[in-house]
């Protein structure tokens, strides 16, 4: 086993604040470390945190990681910001927010620092959520801003998704990215303090109540039915006991992180969205699914590596065709692909 990785497991700080380092940069020997860890991988529950700027995640998150602790879990943070430098204002910002929690051996934060290509960003939060699970976290908190493509797919890699909106920001639903929405398992109506909370909630009522409609229209398995949303209008309390089989209802809760209310009951509708993912058919049937994705993103990646080494010579060769429009790029994509096909089926490896 590589020592670092060993390291890791053996739950040494700065052997994991490397190894998440090096899965970030995905440098050095980032590769065979994760091979390594695999195996002690699969334990975590990953809790999403997303939202637009400012609606008080890093807050939310700071109180989520103290109601964590006080069930003695073990916490890592993954605050991801693609906008803002290793340096910059918000992620210092947020390690501010969480330093009640700095010195703690059983609590991790780690920010990302990776920008660049498309998915480049995902794939990191990926790996250095597989660091944190190997160090032996109970819980992974990953907050991320709900804006671009990278989020989206970090939301997807989530088993439970907390979307946090705050009310006095314009409309907030609106604002919140329709993507997003859809990974929506609890929401957040943080800052209840101020007004307009109500109609915040009321509005992801709506929203969630079209969203059944829409899905039973289109034929999908997904939907709502009228009594659990009247349930939960009335402010009703998620049923106690085993998870229901059927599929999950988004659940709404009321926060005020800056005076950490609303937090037991915003972790009990965590808790439920858990059981229910891990105690249900229709659960099991979302993990293979999310699952799935996330093995499409990894042989998109390597698919994606290898063609380009096999090809080089061959791609500029097309690069330069379809720019000077002697070929379409249709036709330039499909006769790389035939030519990949060709090479990299050598003899022996099957087929
Ligand atoms: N009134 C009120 N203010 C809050 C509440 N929660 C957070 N805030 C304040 O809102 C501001 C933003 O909070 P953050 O936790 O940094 O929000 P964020 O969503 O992490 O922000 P970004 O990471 O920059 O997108 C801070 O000044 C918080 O003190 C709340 O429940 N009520
Ligand atoms: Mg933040």
């Amino acid at each position: 086993m590589h020592p670092l990785a060993e390291k890791v497991l053996a739950r040494d700080t700065r052997a994991t604040a490397r190894a998440c380092r090096l899965a970030d940069d995905r440098a050095g020997d980032h590769a065979a470390i994760l091979k390594d860890l695999f195996p002690h991988t699969g334990r975590a529950w990953i809790l999403g945190v997303t939202g637009n700027p400012g609606a008080g995640k890093s807050t939310l998150t700071d109180r989520l990681i103290g109601a964590f602790r006080k069930q003695d879990r073990r916490v890592a943070v993954v605050a991801v910001d693609p906008t803002s430098p290793f340096t910059g204002g918000a992620i210092l910002g947020d390690r501010i927010r969480m330093q009640a929690h700095f010195g703690d051996p059983d609590v991790f934060i780690r920010s990302l620092a990776t920008r660049g290509a498309l998915g480049g960003l995902s794939r990191s939060a990926m790996d250095v959520a597989r660091v944190l699970d190997a160090w032996g976290a109970d819980v992974i908190l990953v907050e991320t801003v709900g804006v671009g493509q990278d989020e989206l797919e970090i939301t997807r890699m989530a088993h439970t998704t907390l979307v946090v909106a705050a009310p006095g920001m314009g409309d907030e639903v609106q604002a919140i990215k329709a993507g997003i929405l859809e990974c929506a398992d609890v929401f957040a109506v943080n800052k209840a303090d101020r007004d307009g909370a109500d109609t915040a909630v009321r509005d992801l009522e709506l929203m969630i109540a079209l969203g059944g409609e829409v899905a039973k229209a289109s034929g999908r398995a997904r939907g709502h039915s009228a009594a659990a949303l009247h349930a939960r209008a009335a402010g009703a309390a998620a049923p106690l006991g085993g998870p229901s089989e059927g599929p999950w209802v988004p659940a709404i809760v009321r926060t005020v992180a800056t005076r950490n209310e609303g937090v037991a009951s915003l972790v009990e509708q965590l808790e439920g969205h858990r059981a229910w993912l891990f105690g249900t058919e229709a659960g099991a049937a979302r993990r293979e699914e999310r699952l799935r994705e996330a093995m499409h993103v990894q042989l998109r990646d390597a698919l994606t590596d290898a063609a380009v080494v096999v090809l080089g010579p061959a791609l500029e060769a097309a690069v330069h065709a379809v720019a000077r429009r002697e070929i379409d790029p249709y036709t330039a994509s499909e006769r790389l692909v035939e030519a990949f096909r060709a090479g990299a089926i050598t003899p022996g490896a099957g087929a």
